[in-house]
């Protein structure tokens, strides 16, 4: 096996010292941050799996939060993303809907954005339309991401999208989802303008929306 198909299997495995070891490794070896973060996504997807067949009980998903944690850490310490707050591209409002408490995908994007120069209003998880609402009138940013993890969270992301409708908001604000939940058809039930399942992807939107390509 090759460092990356370790790293998948580490992860899934959840063995933190392998995980922490093997990205080291390979951001030694010039690897970037984002084909790493990708590799971890696929491992907590071996994680999600076993969870589904009752292989791992909820301490398995807590675990593969804390390791990624980690991962991020050393990323971090590796200085990989450096911000630059010189240009400030426009906003974005970022969180997870209703009922959806996970938030490290969207803390991923945070950080893509803003190191390529968007402001992020990050309104954390479990964030109701409403608040989506008052997030985007009160910063003026015209873009809004949702990333949503749970099926749960359908109706939720539908709300959001209709309550920009209702306010006369829909041309102003770009609505963006994300998260392992969403596809072509959630978007299309939402309503919303764009979606993936790529981080890097909602920086493409967020500049295609704003009118900065
Ligand atoms: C870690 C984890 C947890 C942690 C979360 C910690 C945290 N701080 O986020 C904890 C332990 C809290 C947790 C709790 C639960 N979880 Co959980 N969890 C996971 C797990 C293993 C990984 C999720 C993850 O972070 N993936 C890695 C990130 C990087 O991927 P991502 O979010 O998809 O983000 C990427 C892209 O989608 C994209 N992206 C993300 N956001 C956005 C936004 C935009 C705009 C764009 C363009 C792109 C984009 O960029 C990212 C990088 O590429 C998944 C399994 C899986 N396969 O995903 C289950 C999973 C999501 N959980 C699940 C469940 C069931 C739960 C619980 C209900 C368990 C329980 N019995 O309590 C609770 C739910 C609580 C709630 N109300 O939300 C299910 C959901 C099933 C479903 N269909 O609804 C999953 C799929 C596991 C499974 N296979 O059963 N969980």
């Amino acid at each position: 096996m090759d460092l990356p198909e370790r790293l998948v299997k580490a992860m899934g495995d959840l063995d933190e010292d392998q995980v922490l070891e093997l990205a080291g490794s390979m951001l030694a070896s010039g690897a970037e941050p984002l084909e790493i973060i990708e590799l971890c996504r696929e491992g907590f997807k071996i994680v999600g799996d076993r969870y589904e067949r009752r292989e791992y009980f909820l301490s398995g998903l807590i675990i593969s939060d804390d390791i990624f944690g980690n991962v991020m850490g050393l990323l971090d310490r590796s200085q990989c993303f450096k911000l630059d707050d010189s240009q400030k591209l426009g906003k974005v409002v970022l969180g997870a809907p209703l009922g959806d408490v996970h938030d490290i995908g969207k803390e991923i994007v945070s950080m893509l954005l803003r190191c390529s120069g968007f402001e992020v209003v990050d309104l954390g998880v479990n964030v109701r339309p409403s608040e989506f609402l008052e997030g985007a009138v009160d910063s003026g940013a015209g873009v809004v991401g949702i990333s949503a993890l749970i099926t749960m969270a359908y109706e939720p992301l539908r709300e959001t999208v209709a309550a920009f409708e209702r306010e006369g908001l829909r041309q102003r604000v770009k609505i963006m989802l994300g998260g392992g939940a969403v596809s072509q058809r959630v978007c299309d039930y939402a309503g919303a303008d764009a979606w993936s399942r790529d981080a890097s992807d909602a920086v493409k939107f967020t500049r295609q929306f704003s009118g900065k390509e």
